[in-house]
């Protein structure tokens, strides 16, 4: 039998042509259908676990991963567990899981010393002003099982909650027929997880969002999963933070034509692997260039394992664009808001200063998109759909919150008392505008 291996041809389109605006528009058209029998699911599910907390989610979880249990107790994985499956790892991937745990952490740490630290200043009157800055108490970080189960994703997640002083990491994480992924647990014990329950779907957030019997209330719940598990933080976020919804993953090559084609067409693969609807888009002013990416798709992609999920993910939504300039990639760029972009040029820095809509930029041609996947420090949990022009990656800041400062002085009062008074009169508010005179009279 000979095995038939698809072909990849993204969307050829070049900004010259009279019609690009359309076909560019068509092929980044992207929408997150929303199922009314998936949302009506969840709402139930939701509400079971709300109002009968383990008794719910035990069936649920016996029903959707055919895992039965007595108590939600024997669902939960104990510290020992954990630290067992990271010993049984082979040394090379116990040390790679280190490695890149370090780097997350360190990076991480510069990130709150940048701008998660408290800080107060005295005005002319000598009132202080602040801003005191405090980790959320507790936080649940959902983990998906099966395809999607990356412990990259877990060291993500935790790490900066860890860093930020988070005081409880909970970890939720589907196990169908009771299958544990070590590498996740593994993840699990390097980032500092507190405790970790073998659940998940829309049960699972439900019983973070909550609080059960046996599953803590959380504040925050963050991590990925599939639509059941999008549409039941959607529905939960009010009662707890959420960190956000993702879309499919997205890459973006801005290549001025002088990384070698493999290296390139490799990281438009590396984005498309993940799922047949991520989004992987090559912009370049040099057609013999474009050629060459693609001749190097057709050579690189019959030796990709997932050389069918590439090539659908490249032919339904991939595009080689033809710009006029370099200028007019970065352009087109910042319309996009990419979630990654790789900067793939001789001289990056020309260009970086052109980017401002971008969830993570990769500058140079030795910066792979998948390095910063797996260890360069920042976070992969990064804005889709075009949001990284409103939006963050996730970091430190996701698990730390603010409250404002004030300490009125005496000679503040008297200031500050007569602007209140004129300006609680005008709003007719009797009270507050006789609190402020109070205290400046005094
Ligand atoms: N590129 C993915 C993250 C990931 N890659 C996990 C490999 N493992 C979304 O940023
Ligand atoms: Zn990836």
């Amino acid at each position: 039998m000979s095995l038939s291996v698809a072909s990849a041809r993204p969307l050829r389109l070049s900004t010259a042509e009279a019609d690009f605006e359309t076909r560019f528009a068509q092929r980044l058209h992207w929408s997150a259908e929303t199922d009314a029998a998936i949302e009506q699911r969840v709402a139930d599910i939701l509400a079971d676990v709300k109002a009968r907390g383990d008794a719910a989610v035990l069936a649920y979880t016996q029903r959707f991963d055919g895992l039965s249990a007595a108590s939600l107790t024997e669902l939960e994985l104990t510290q020992a567990e954990l630290k067992a499956a990271f010993d049984g790892l082979p040394p090379a991937q116990r040390d790679a899981l280190q490695q890149a745990a370090d780097r997350i952490r360190r990076y991480h740490e510069a990130q709150k010393k940048a701008s998660g630290e408290s800080w107060t200043y005295r005005d002319e009157d000598g009132t202080l002003l602040g801003q005191k800055v405090t980790p959320l108490d507790r936080v649940g970080i959902y983990v998906p099982g099966g395809k999607a189960a990356y412990p990259s994703s877990v060291l993500m997640n935790a790490i900066p909650a860890h860093v930020a002083g988070v005081g409880e990491i909970v970890m939720v994480v589907p196990t169908p027929r009771g299958e544990k992924n070590p590498l996740v647990l593994a993840a699990a014990y390097v980032a500092g997880v507190s405790r970790a329950f073998t659940i998940g779907g829309a049960q699972a957030v439900a019983a973070l969002a909550y609080g059960t019997q046996t599953v803590p209330k959380v504040d925050k719940i963050t991590g990925p999963g599939n639509a059941y598990v999008a549409s039941a933080k959607r529905r939960v976020f009010g009662q707890v933070g959420i960190d956000m919804i993702a879309g499919p993953s997205e890459i973006l090559v801005l290549a001025d034509g002088s990384t070698p084609p493999d290296w390139v067409a490799m990281d438009l693969f590396s984005q498309a692997e993940h799922d047949e609807l991520a989004q992987s888009i090559l912009l370049c002013p040099e057609a013999a260039y474009l050629d060459e990416v693609q001749a190097a798709i057709d050579r690189l992609l019959p030796t990709m394992p997932r050389a069918e999920i590439i090539a659908k993910s490249l032919n339904g939504r991939g595009a080689l664009i033809l710009t006029r300039s370099m200028e007019e990639a970065c352009d087109i760029s910042n319309r996009i808001a990419p979630e990654h972009l790789e900067v793939s040029s001789r001289e990056p820095h020309r260009w970086e200063p052109l980017l401002k809509h971008a969830g993570a930029i990769f500058l140079g041609a030795y910066t792979s998109e998948s390095l910063g996947d797996y260890c360069a420090g920042p976070n992969h949990v990064l804005p889709t759909s075009g949001t990284a022009r409103f939006s963050s990656p996730l970091g430190v800041y996701d698990f730390q919150k603010r409250s404002s400062l004030i300490e009125v002085s005496p000679a503040g009062a008297r200031r500050l008392g007569q602007i209140a008074s004129v300006l609680a009169h005008g709003e007719g508010l009797q009270a507050h505008a006789r609190a402020a005179e109070m205290r400046g009279d005094a």
